[in-house]
This record gives C-alpha cells, structure tokens and sequence, in this order.
C-alpha cells in the first residue's frame, strides 16, 4: 500500500464563499487549529480503511486484507469484510436518524399526556392528516387523544417484532412489492438496527449480497421509518413549514448584539431559544448588558429545523461550525446531537465563547453540560441566553472579525407548500409540476443533499452542479449543509436563481411563484423528498412507480454514516443516487459491482460515483434523459426565446 504525501492547500482552495476563506486564514493567524489543518496532518489516511479492507470487529484481527493475505484470520475476504463495513455504517446512519425520531415521537406522547411541560401541538390539523393515513380514528376526539395514539402508534414503529413498518403503506403500492420480493420490508426500525450489527459480528453472515440486501432494508427502516417519524412529528409539534425568508451565511451575525448559535440536529430546544431570544426580559437583560439585542442563529440541520419554521438565520454549514467560533464574536454555542465536532471547545478556548452541551447523550470535554429538561423547556431556555448575555462582557474586540457576507434567502418548502404554492389553496396537488415534466419545460427532478467534506473545497461541487442544473431545466430540492450552501450561494433567493434557470424551468417558476432550487429542511427531512416523489407517482402520467419518474439523488460532498443510510434508502426506494465521492468499498470488485450495477435489477436504480460537478450533471442529464425515454414523454422541446411578454402570458 503507498500513501500520498500532498502539499498543504491554501485558504482559497479550502472554500468556495470569500467569508469561510477570510475565517480559515483567521484561524491560521490566531494559531487555531480547525478541520482544516487538521486534514493536512491526517493527510495520509490508511488505505486499508479507504477500500474497506480493515476488519476490526474481533479480537483475532486487526485484519487487513492484502494480495499476499486474501483472507483475515477466521476467513473472511475482502468481498465479506467490505460489506460487513458498509453495513455496520448503514446501522450508525439509521441509528442517528432513528433516535431523533425516536425523542421526538416521546415529546409528543409526553404532550398528549399532559407532561410535555412549554411543548404544545402546533399543528393539529397536521396532526389530523397524518393520523387519517395512519389510520387512527380522530374524527369527534380531542387533539390530545388522537396524538396519543399517534406516538404510540410511531413507538410502535420501532419495537415492532414481525409487522413491517406502518410507513411503509405510505409508498407507492409497485414499490412495496419490490420490497416484498426482494425480502427486504423492515419490521421495527431498532431490530433493523440490532440485525445489522448481530449479521455484521465475526461468524455470522458472511454472504456479502446477503449482508447489503439487509444494508438497504435497514436503510428503508430510517428513510420511511425514522426519519419520517421526525419529520412528521415535528410538523405536529412545532408547526408544518412553509416559505419564510431569512439570510444566511458568517455576516448574521451580529457585531454588537449577543450572539447565540445552535448546532446540531434535534429541534425541541432550540424552538424554545427562538422564543426565548425574543421574549421582553432577556432582551432588556441583553441591553443592560451593553448589548443592541440578541442574535440567534444556526449551524447545520438544528439551523434548518428553526430557519423553516421560523426564519432565524443561517450561520454556516458543517465546515462553518468552528470558523463560527473563529469570528470571535460568539458568546455562546449550544450544541445538542450529531455532526458537532469534538474540536469545538479548544476552538473556543481561543476566544471569550462557551460551548454548552445539552442532550445527556452527548457529552464533550470542556464544554459545559446543561441538561435539558424538557418539562422546563423554556426556562432553560432562558437560562442559556441569561449565560450567553454575561458572556457579552467577555469579548475580545481585538479578535473579533464577522465577515461581510450575508445572503437573502427562502425556505421552508414542505410537500404540503408546495402542492399549495402549484395550486392554490382549492386546488393543492402536483398537477402543474408533473404536466411541465411531461411537456419537458421541466426536465426532471434532483434531490442534492448532504454534508461537506475537508477532502474538497466547502461548497463547490454543491454550487457548480445546482447552477448546471437549473441552467439545463431540473427542478432541485434540497435539504441539509447542501441546502445551507446554495443559500450562501444566494440560489434560494427567487430573483437571483430565476436568472440562472433554463428558461422551461424559469417559466414554470415565476408561474406558481417557486424559486428553482427549494430547500425543504433538514437531514432527516429527505424523507419529504421521497414524499415529494411519491405525490408525483400518485398524480398520475409519469409511471406507477419511484423508479419510473424522470428523479436522481445526489451526495456530492457528503462524509456522514447518516448519508450512507439516506443514499441506501433513495436507491432501494428506486431513485438512483449520485455519489461525489464514493463508498469505502473498493476493495471489493464484487459489492462495487452490485451496489454500482447489480441493484438496478432488483430496485430500478443503483449507485454512481462522479468525482466533479460538471461530468455529474452530464450523467444525471443522461439518466433523466433514459426515465424519459421508456415514458415515452422525451421529445425535444421547440426551442424558443422567451420575452416578458410570453412570461407574463404564462
Ligand atoms: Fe479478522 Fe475475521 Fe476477526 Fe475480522 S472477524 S478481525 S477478519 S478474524
Ligand atoms: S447536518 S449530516 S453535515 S448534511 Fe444534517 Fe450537514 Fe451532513 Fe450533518
């Protein structure tokens, strides 16, 4: 095995926006080690665990698989020690979704109980809706009642033994019976998770289609399982989004107010920060303190939750939670679960910024842990800005720099806005969006999600690819760090994308009033995207199937075990998943061949991996192109130049 020895990059190669640039050299000149640097001392990362070939799973290993030792002590190849990995990855990935669903589906039992302390149902005729398809009566009973019965019904979904998950009745029926065929309909989302890891332990299952057929059904238990259940429940909790304009990017926040960001994925906390950041006492607290008010604003997918439900601005992506810090102008982060790196605190050190830990869960030394009490929610809510307004005096001005950069944005693009933004309040459907798919003034449909990656420049892939795309007529949905990018990119700002789409595309847009490029939230809302999907199906005209309509998912900078799992459920879901970088699994010629060719068989979709922007939108042209062809909808277009007259006409 050789490794690389690369030279060290600099700060403009480290990140497509001039704001996270200023902050990677701030940091270099504060003597600040972040993931950036810290890239460049892990630059020779193992081979082994690049190809997938390190088996650790027992104590007669470390095994690593070479030409020269094909198998590891108790026999197991390459073939079944990649899968093995992949599956263990899939497990984590569902996990972490799950068990955010999971907390959720408790708050809101705790609520209809009565114990839910600050938490109320926000959206009872969400609530209502989803407890018709679930088939919970609600018809003559109290919001209370029917909720009950709703989180037992989603606790239900993951203990349950041997009946498959409720929500998987929520896919098309076509769908389903692949699933059934294909032996992979999970039942409860935590044996799903148990499964993974008993088949993955040493002398177990070692057939490596065996073990990734049950990668994807544990997959599908987190796409249509848990994280359906987060989504959902936090419609009925904290209320259902719709469009909300904010801003996003380093520039939010404020140089003389106090700032407070958020960081992580479960939302039930930060609802109570937004609240208590704008109640009357703390913001005269914020003003006794010599401060002009109080900032809150987000990192990651916490950022997403509070920005689509409350418009509360944007900070920064992944890659942006320690240049956060960088600014020197945060007085506290709150952080609660997933993607929050354990840096944070020495990051922190180098300025006046205390880091709070909050879920019991999640611990980080030298972080102050302030469990969350979710019967006092909101007056530990109020606790944190009281910390955070004391903190104010502490700033240093000599090391305070916020970068310039701030760009408007809209957000909060749930599959319920945007059937009511194609038409109307009386005729709310995806009609409009399926007849501009059929008349090719709408190419198709891209999903592009997921995190950032150190390995490349923050953002670019992302960019470079939403602006082909929009240019070449397909509609992109967005959620995650994807979706905060293109924000900072100024690209869910109606205007600015309009000039940039194809002009099918652009027609259609100023039409029903939709940017071309809809952020519909956080990770764990990818579920809406293949509820988006699934409406496509249901209206009709683009096949009876998810692997029939002219859609593709796309990762392209993600680093997560959680976009192992929602790639997984994409492709099994039949949508077939672009991949920037790929799987650690290229020591196994076989699980490359099935996962990047086989599985189409067996699901209509596969995996693809294309390493730049440019020649991914070529490939997801090709495959949109290919879904248009077999319905028989591909005829090309009549080119014409469109006037404001033809627009207005529309
Ligand atoms: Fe080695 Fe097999 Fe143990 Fe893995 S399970 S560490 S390959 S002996
Ligand atoms: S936060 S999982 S870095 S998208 Fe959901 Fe961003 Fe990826 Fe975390």
């Amino acid at each position: 095995m050789t490794t690389e020895t690369k030279p060290a990059k600099k700060a403009g190669d480290r990140a497509w926006d001039a704001a996270s640039v200023a902050m990677v050299n701030k940091a270099t000149a504060d003597c600040v080690d972040t993931c950036f640097s810290r890239m460049d001392t892990q630059q020779n990362q193992c081979a082994f665990g690049r190809q997938g070939i390190c088996c650790r799973i027992c104590y007669m290993g470390p095994c690593r698989i070479t030409a020269k030792a094909p198998r590891g002590v108790c026999g197991a190849d390459a073939d079944t020690i990649v899968a093995r990995n992949l599956l263990r990855e899939v497990a984590g990935g569902t996990a972490a979704h799950s068990d955010h669903g999971r907390h959720l589906a408790l708050l809101l039992k705790r609520v209809a109980e009565g114990k839910g302390g600050d938490y109320r149902i926000k959206d009872e005729p969400v609530l209502r809706q989803e407890a018709r398809w679930y088939k919970v009566e609600e018809a003559g009973r109290s919001a209370n009642e029917v909720a009950l019965d709703l989180a037992n019904l989603f606790l239900n979904e993951f203990s349950s033994q041997e009946e498959p998950l409720r929500t998987l009745a929520l896919a098309p029926v076509k769908r389903r019976g692949v699933w059934e065929k294909e032996g992979i309909l999970p039942q409860g989302i935590d044996r799903m998770c148990v499964e993974a890891l008993h088949r993955s332990t040493m002398g177990v299952d070692h057939d490596y289609e065996h073990l990734l057929k049950h990668a994807f059904r544990t997959a599908l238990a987190d796409g249509w399982g848990g994280s359906r259940v987060a989504s959902i429940v936090s419609d009925i909790l904290f209320g259902s989004p719709s469009p909300v304009r904010s801003e996003a990017n380093l520039g939010v926040l404020g140089a003389r107010t106090v700032n407070v960001v958020v960081h992580g994925h479960e939302p039930a906390l930060s609802e109570m920060l937004a609240i208590a950041s704008q109640d009357a006492d703390m913001l005269a607290q914020a003003r006794a303190a010599g401060a002009e008010g109080i900032t809150l604003a987000g990192i990651c997918c916490t950022a997403n939750e509070i920005l689509i439900r409350h418009g509360i601005p944007i900070a920064g992506n992944f890659l942006q939670q320690e240049l956060a810090l960088v600014t020197g102008a945060v007085e506290m982060m709150v952080v609660d679960v997933q993607c929050c790196m354990p840096s944070l605190p020495s990051v922190a050190a180098a300025y006046h910024t205390e880091i709070v830990s909050t879920s019991d869960i999640a611990k980080t030394i030298g972080a102050t842990h302030a469990a969350f009490d979710e019967e006092k929610a909101l007056a530990c809510a109020k606790d944190l800005i009281s910390r955070a307004i004391a903190n104010y005096k502490n700033r240093q001005p000599g090391k305070m720099s916020i970068p310039p950069a701030r760009s408007p944005l809209v957000a909060g693009f749930s599959v319920e806005a945007i059937k009511y933004m194609l038409g109307g309040r009386y005729r709310a459907s995806f009609r409009p969006l399926n007849d501009a798919v059929m008349q090719g003034r709408i190419h198709g449909v891209v999903g592009i999600v997921g995190c950032n990656n150190p390995k490349t420049r923050v953002d670019e892939y992302i960019n470079t690819l939403t602006r082909e795309l929009i240019k070449r007529n397909v509609l992109v949905l967005k959620t995650g760090c994807a979706a905060i990018a293109s924000a900072k990119e100024g690209m869910l700002t109606p205007e600015a994308a309009l000039e940039a789409a194809g002009p099918g595309l652009r027609e259609v847009c100023e039409a029903v009033g939709i940017p071309p490029v809809l952020h519909m939230g956080s990770c764990v809302d990818n579920s809406r995207i293949l509820e988006a999907a699934t409406e496509m199906v249901k209206e009709g005209g683009l096949g009876d199937d998810l692997s029939m309509i002219p859609a593709v998912g796309v990762a392209p900078e993600w680093m997560s075990e959680k976009a192992v799992a929602i790639g997984c459920y994409f492709v099994a879901s039949g949508v077939d998943v672009i991949l920037g970088h790929p799987f650690h699994i290229a020591g196994s010629a076989k699980v490359t061949q099935f996962l990047n060719e086989d599985v189409r068989g067996l699901f209509g979709a596969s995996f693809h991996v294309c390493e730049d922007a440019r020649s991914a939108a070529e490939h997801i042209f090709k495959l949109l192109d290919q879904r248009r062809e077999k319905l028989g909808i591909n005829q090309k277009m009549e080119r014409k130049l469109f006037d404001m007259k033809d627009r207005r006409g529309v």
